[in-house]
């Protein structure tokens, strides 16, 4: 009895090794992205590092249409580019550059290497539609950011004031 027991924990304890490893070994080929160990120096400098900051989201007038706002930096020595933007509260969100006199869609925005892609005011912004629950100001919306090279990142963007600019309590 005793013997059949511990042969039994043995073999658990070997499986889920097993699949320790298996999902282990699956997560670093997932994140190695093709750097060809070219990354493993301690500068990190040779894939791109990003990271999302001063997201907002002005609280739209007529409930529909708002603006996105938002920086991601790029902390590594290779550049990448946003090439969708997508959120489950939301059915459309679209990248927008604007022009002098009006606003135009585009399909990619850089993020250049050791640098920032900047959505602000007066600038590229996000334009969001189709929102499921109208929003209000305290809410947070979640944006995934997908990039060409580091993939998608999930933000909780919060909504704010009409009025609001980044930096100000
Ligand atoms: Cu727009």
């Amino acid at each position: 009895m005793k013997g059949a027991l511990g042969f039994r924990r043995t073999a658990l304890a070997g499986a889920a090794l097993a699949t320790a490893l298996g999902s282990g070994a699956f997560l670093v080929a997932c994140g190695s992205g093709g750097g060809d160990g070219a990354g493993d120096a301690p500068s990190g400098t040779a894939a791109a590092r990003l990271s999302v900051a001063d997201s907002y989201i002005p609280l739209p007038p007529a409930g529909g249409m708002a603006a996105g706002y938002l920086t991601v930096r790029n902390d590594g020595g290779q550049g990448d580019e946003l090439v969708k933007v997508s959120s489950p509260g939301a059915s459309s969100v679209t990248m927008h550059r604007s022009t002098a006199s009006t606003m135009e869609q585009v399909d990619k925005l850089d993020v250049p290497a050791h640098g920032a892609l900047q959505l602000a005011r007066g600038g590229t912004h996000l334009m969001i539609m189709g929102w499921q629950k109208a929003p209000a100001v305290g809410d947070e919306l979640e944006l995934d950011l997908t990039f060409t090279r580091t993939g998608t990142i999930s933000v909780k963007v919060p909504v704010k004031e009409l009025t609001f600019r980044p930096g100000q309590q």
